[in-house]
């Protein structure tokens, strides 16, 4: 397979104007009938250049110019691509192709799923509906007419404006629409179904009323109200914080259950996996609220950030992902809890895209070259990009950041932009020079920063070394990296609270009327802050807020830590420290575990968690944050070399202790929010609750607590949410108390006897097996594999089962016999002839071997050696193996 660079990037020969297309849906062969007006683009330098097109996985039937038939000596068909050697310089192009969307099961391009069809382009699935120019620096302006049985497609669905429709012979019918804004082709999308509509609108801030429809199987239709109601709170969002105000008359969104990812932004009609769309208290927890919350903006988002200004090629996907992303987390952050958001998206950060950083297939927020694009959708270009743009937004401070973005939007509306596009902007509107900043966006790796202090008490001058390097990656040594323009956001922590900040040579911070915050720029390897008048020798809180996606490390004791936890005013920086508490409380246990002796946890740990547990003061999102100890998957980040068992060990064993020495003050903590009849929220204060109470629960029944099985049996029968009802079925899952296995039997038995009706639930009953913890996980999740409720070809349920086994369950994926590796390699395998976007994805996990220990690694590459002696590997999976493998 072939290497594609940025480099090589060179604007397109060939303009299209105008795409129409005419789609005839029938159960056997589908006919796309396209007729575009195409030119030569006067910015290229080849005049004589052929005109060549991408296709794949189609039959070409008829090809003609300006009416005229291209004659097959006239044209080249490659598997990839159709090539008209001699066209005018202005012509009418017009195709007729056969496709197959019953048996594309990659679902990329036309594809059915359950009883609709719908399509999926971005990236490059639109040359697989019709041969074209599938590149999104070019624009045009569609017209889509679909033909299909009216009785069993009701619903016609494309882009933009309905402007036609009507019935035809034989039980046909057909619907037209028009889309006004010139659009790339991944943005195109088309659906036929039998789908049922809820709808509602929207007046924007300039008066006009847009029509909002949700379209979804009728048997969903009461989860539709969280959607509808997120997508106008982004709509009104959108406009009061950056000003952008939605375009169409119409904004459509398709649910659909066979779906690669999370949801697409098609121009006017998104189209969303169902399990980012629907939504109800007694089938959705609260992560699927909020999560339902977040795509729908993000989504929404994306008609600025992404569609009328767009990406020039594939390699600015952050463009429009990373800034899209910075903008939903602070859409949810406004809506929600902001400390909480931030927390979870910290955590998210630095388990999985750190640990994408320091793996085989790092590359940095814009990488320079690819096999498979598809491959780039990652935690790289997504969650770092967004934190890259939240530093320019730190940098230049909210109004600033607004006048840039402000900028952006009206420079490039109607583009295909870069990244140098959107940076030039915020300087131009800011003043601000980010040429050095823009490192980020071009070197890999999680810089690492070392912080060094002095303090001087008859000057009363503090000092602050900050050391910055970035580790080796695929792209570049650490020796060729330059250093990173970091912004440090600061606190200085005295005995009584926050001290005032002077840092010598600046103007003090007039952000905070007590001069206690500060962002510090670190440009340099290394660099030294000197603040002065402070009265004693203050803690540094660093990296407030998380201020830049860096490892700092500082020698803390665990005194400062508690200091920290208790008294800094950042909700973050005190999440933070407990966290790094606890690292340190594990990693002793750790250590204990592995020579054998018992272990007794740090009382500073017990205590702190007392405390909170105690403070009836405390935001209770906060309490609930601290009282989570690190995921092993973040121990397992924060190792050099991964001792799959002793984390799991330790830290189970560390749960337990804590458990214990706490049981009363969580038994209180659980009784306290047990019971009360409130009618169900999705406030912050609601979701801190139930989120509060679910981890008391679970502490409970680790420790073993007398009653803890009885109060957990007791929530699962009379939950009337799903938070509620799954937290406990988990609890009961995973405890290994004797009583335990019988009741968790009938538990799951009763409540897939009571949802299998709802996939999205029985997805949810899948994770809680696939994560279970005890003994035996691979047979388990083999077994499921052979249940009813598994579907290889349905995405939802290749996660829900095999992502989350391999992910989240270490304990069992990587038991010492290799049997879990060998488990993956034989579902990528067939994942890849299936849907090798999926299969690819799933691989994760196995690129991760460098990490252990030499008899896993071994196992590991065994493993990946053994997929990539497969034949007909799709470009997909080829490109992640083999550079794991390198
Ligand atoms: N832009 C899409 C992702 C498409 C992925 C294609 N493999 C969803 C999103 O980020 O909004
Ligand atoms: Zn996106």
């Amino acid at each position: 397979p072939k290497t594609i660079y940025l480099k090589d990037y060179r604007s397109p020969d060939f303009l299209i104007d105008k795409t129409d297309l005419h789609v005839v849906l029938t159960d056997d062969v589908t006919c796309v009938t396209a007729t575009l007006q195409v030119r030569r683009n006067p910015a290229t330098e080849n005049k004589q250049a052929p005109l060549v097109l991408n296709g794949q996985d189609m039959i070409l039937k008829d090809v003609s110019i300006d009416g005229c038939p291209v004659q097959n000596s006239q044209y080249v068909l490659s598997p990839e691509t159709l090539t008209i050697n001699e066209v005018p310089d202005a012509f009418a192009l017009k195709t007729v192709c056969e496709i197959k969307p019953q048996e594309n099961t990659s679902l990329e391009g036309l594809y059915r799923s359950r009883t609709m069809y719908c399509t999926q382009c971005e990236a490059e699935g639109f040359r697989k509906i019709t041969y074209y120019l599938d590149r999104p620096d070019v624009l045009s302006e569609f017209t889509t007419t679909i033909v299909a049985d009216k009785a069993q497609f009701p619903v016609l669905l494309s882009n933009g404006n309905l402007i036609d429709k009507g019935e035809l012979d034989n039980g046909q019918h057909f619907a037209s629409w028009h889309d006004p804004f010139k659009k790339p082709a991944y943005l195109f999308a088309l659906v036929a179904g039998d789908l049922s509509v809820i709808e509602d609108t929207f007046v924007t801030c300039s008066n006009r009323t847009i029509d909002l429809k949700i379209f979804v199987e009728e048997k969903d239709l009461d989860k539709c109200d969280h959607a509808m109601a997120s997508l106008k709170n982004a709509m009104r969002w959108d406009e009061e914080v950056y000003g952008r105000e939605y375009d169409l008359d119409i904004f459509m969104i398709v649910a659909v259950d066979d779906f690669n990812m999370g949801a697409m932004e098609n121009k006017g009609l998104n189209i969303f996996n169902t399990s980012c769309v629907l939504a109800k208290p007694e089938t959705t927890t609260d992560m699927g609220f909020q999560r339902v919350e977040g795509v729908v903006a993000h989504e929404y988002f994306h008609n600025w950030s992404g569609n009328r200004v767009t990406c020039r090629d594939w390699f600015q996907l952050s463009l429009k992902e990373g800034f899209t992303v910075f903008r939903d987390a602070e859409f949810s952050a406004d809506m929600g809890s902001r400390t909480v958001k931030r927390v979870e998206d910290v955590s998210l950060l630095r388990t999985l895209q750190f640990a994408e950083d320091a793996g085989p297939m790092a590359h940095p927020v814009r990488p320079p070259s690819f096999i498979e694009i598809s491959n780039f959708y990652t935690l790289t270009v997504y969650e770092k990009g967004a934190e890259v743009v939240r530093m320019i937004h730190t940098l230049l401070g909210a109004e600033k950041f607004r006048q840039g973005s402000d900028l952006y939007f009206e420079r490039h509306d109607g583009e295909a932009a870069t990244i140098e596009n959107f940076v030039a902007a915020m300087e131009d509107a800011s003043g601000r020079d980010l040429s050095q900043f823009t490192r980020w966006y071009s070197q890999a790796g999680t810089p690492r920063i070392t912080a060094k202090d002095s303090y001087d008490e008859a000057s009363g001058i503090y000092q602050l070394t900050l050391t910055q390097s970035c580790p080796d990656t695929p792209e570049a040594t650490t020796e060729e990296k330059q250093p990173f323009h970091i912004p440090v956001a600061i606190g200085l922590l005295g005995d009584a609270g926050n001290l005032a900040i002077h840092l010598q040579g600046t103007e003090p911070d007039h952000d905070t009327p007590d001069n206690t915050h500060k962002v510090l720029e670190l440009t340099q390897a290394e660099q030294t802050f000197s603040f002065e008048k402070l009265p004693e020798r203050p803690i540094p809180v660093l990296l407030r807020g998380f201020s830049a996606p860096v490892k700092l490390e500082f020698d803390y004791s665990r005194e400062q830590l508690t200091a920290i936890m208790s008294r800094d005013d950042d909700g973050y920086s005190r999440w933070d420290a407990c966290q790094k508490l606890a690292v340190a409380v594990i990693h002793d246990a750790m250590q204990a575990y592995r020579s054998g002796q018992p272990y007794i946890v740090d009382t500073l740990l017990a205590e702190a968690y007392r405390t909170i547990l105690n403070d009836s003061s405390l935001d209770q999102a906060m309490v609930a944050l601290m009282l989570q100890l690190p995921s092993e998957a973040y121990l397992s980040e924060i190792a050099d070399v991964v001792d799959v068992e002793a984390i799991h060990f330790a830290r189970q064993d560390v749960r337990k202790q804590l458990a214990v020495a706490l049981e009363a003050e969580l038994l209180h903590t659980y009784n306290s929010l047990t019971g009360k009849d409130k009618p169900f929220s999705t406030s912050a204060e609601a979701v801190a609750e139930r989120s509060l109470k679910n981890i008391a629960l679970s502490y409970l029944v680790h420790g073993e607590a007398s009653s803890a099985l009885a109060l957990a049996q007791q929530q699962l029968q009379s939950a009337t949410n799903m938070t509620d009802e799954i937290s406990a079925l988990s609890v009961l899952v995973n405890s290994d108390s004797e009583a335990a296995p019988a009741m968790a039997q009938q538990a799951l038995a009763d409540f897939f006897t009571r949802w299998q009706h709802e996939a999205l639930v029985v997805n949810q009953w899948l994770v809680a097996q696939a994560n279970c913890v005890l003994p035996e996980g691979l047979e388990r999740v083999k077994t499921l594999m052979q249940h009813e409720a598994f579907d290889i070809k349905n995405p939802n349920k290749v996660r829900s089962l095999i992502g989350a086994f391999c992910n989240n369950n270490a304990i069992n994926f990587h038991h010492a016999d290799g049997a879990g590796y060998e488990f993956l390699a034989d579902q990528i395998i067939t994942l890849n002839e299936l849907n090798p976007q999926i299969a690819a994805r799933q691989l994760t996990p196995l690129t991760k071997w460098r990490k252990y220990d030499e008899s896993r690694q071994a196992l590991m590459c065994k493993a990946l050696e053994r997929i990539l002696a497969e034949p007909a590997l799709s470009k997909d999976v080829y490109e992640v193996v083999s550079k794991s493998l390198k």
